[in-house]
């Protein structure tokens, strides 16, 4: 059994096991390189042999404990019809949402569009050592909403006029999204991923009277149908500072991803009966070597004595030096 699984399904506190959000990616330079070589993202994440061998080039460099398969969380509005580019510097650009249309997507297209992900992941589980973890994934409804009909501002804001707009029936959107990704999380369970993790990365963005409908309970819904099925699941619903009690209440997944916001101590408090995953801020790792394992020794003690997966509070930046990856695994795992 994986260190991941040893500690996420048996909930072992004595286990070590670490990985990275954003492991395989732009701080990478064998990825930049093949990068550079495939101008087109999506194409590049619809070419299983190339995301398999992304996907294992981290852990060939540090040995990490799981994988996560190179893919995007943008790969589920592809698969529902919308055109998805990513303009350099500037992130994704989706093309107009069309509700007519979306609601009558059929689930065979859908997942046959994503077949090229699953062969991904039969290929990456084929050469990945068994006693290490395939991380597959999937962004929450609303996050994946946020980029589908265009409704983020900027940094830190959504438009709130376009949400309501009339002719977008949210909450019917919402529900086929949700079957869908539960669609897509099956499928890549059955390709040979065995822990899934459900990004919600714009939770932290929704108001008080409506998290509840737009985060909580489409995470809920989710983390149901992977307890039905025996999928051990981590959610990160980022940004949502003390929510985190009531989403971690009526959510009840099986891991929870600290962003770097919350403090540690707070979380020992208050969050109960879940495994804890992450924290650390990426940003740290640009700083001295000093600063870096101290902030770390920060999570590795205030965890010591819980289940605790170590991780990051949101992704590697893509200026990150390498060798500081290399040194906060030997850290942790020497400590
Ligand atoms: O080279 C490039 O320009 C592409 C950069 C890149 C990469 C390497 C993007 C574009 N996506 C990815 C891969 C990716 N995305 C992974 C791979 C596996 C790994 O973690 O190693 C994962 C898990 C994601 C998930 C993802 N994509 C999220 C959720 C996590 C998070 O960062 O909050 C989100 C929001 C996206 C959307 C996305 N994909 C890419 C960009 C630039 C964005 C937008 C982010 C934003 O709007 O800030």
């Amino acid at each position: 059994m994986s260190t991941l699984r040893k500690i996420l399904v048996n909930k072992d506190k004595h286990c070590k096991s670490v990985w990275f959000m954003r492991q395989a990616g732009r701080y990478l330079p064998e990825f930049r390189k093949i990068r550079s070589q495939n101008p087109d993202f999506i194409e590049l994440c619809l070419n299983s042999e190339l995301s398999s061998e992304i996907t294992l080039q981290p852990i060939k460099r540090f040995n990490l404990d799981s994988a996560i398969i190179f893919s995007d969380i943008l790969m589920t509005p592809y698969a529902l019809g919308q055109e998805v580019k990513f303009i350099k510097d500037q992130g994704p650009e989706l093309s107009d949402f069309n509700t007519e249309r979306f609601l009558d997507k059929k689930e065979k297209e859908f997942s046959h569009k994503l077949n090229p992900v699953y062969k991904a992941i039969e290929k990456t589980r084929k050469n990945l050592d068994k006693d290490k973890s395939l991380i597959a994934f999937i962004g929450a409804p609303w996050t994946l909403l946020v980029y589908m009909i265009n409704i983020k501002k900027n940094k830190n804001e959504i438009n709130f006029n376009k949400l309501n707009q009339k002719d977008i029936n949210i909450n019917q959107i919402l529900d086929k999204l949700i079957k869908f990704l539960c669609i897509h999380i099956q499928n890549q369970v059955n390709a040979g991923a065995d822990i899934i993790q459900i990004f919600d990365s714009w939770a932290g963005l929704l108001p008080e009277n409506i998290i509840k409908d737009y985060c909580f309970v489409p995470n809920a819904k989710i983390v149901e149908f992977c307890k039905k099925e025996k999928i051990p699941n981590i959610c990160f619903p980022k940004g949502i500072k003390e929510k985190y009690e009531d989403f971690n209440r009526i959510v009840n997944p099986d891991g929870i991803n600290l962003d770097y916001d919350i403090d540690p101590l707070w979380v020992k408090n208050k969050l109960k009966d879940v495994v804890i995953q992450g924290g650390l801020d990426p940003k740290i790792l640009l700083k001295s070597e000093k600063e870096m394992l101290e902030g770390a020794t920060k999570y590795i003690q205030a965890f010591k004595d819980i289940p605790y997966i170590f991780n990051l509070g949101h992704g590697l930046l893509p200026e990150t030096d390498p060798d500081r990856v290399k040194k906060l695994i030997e850290f942790y795992r020497n400590n």
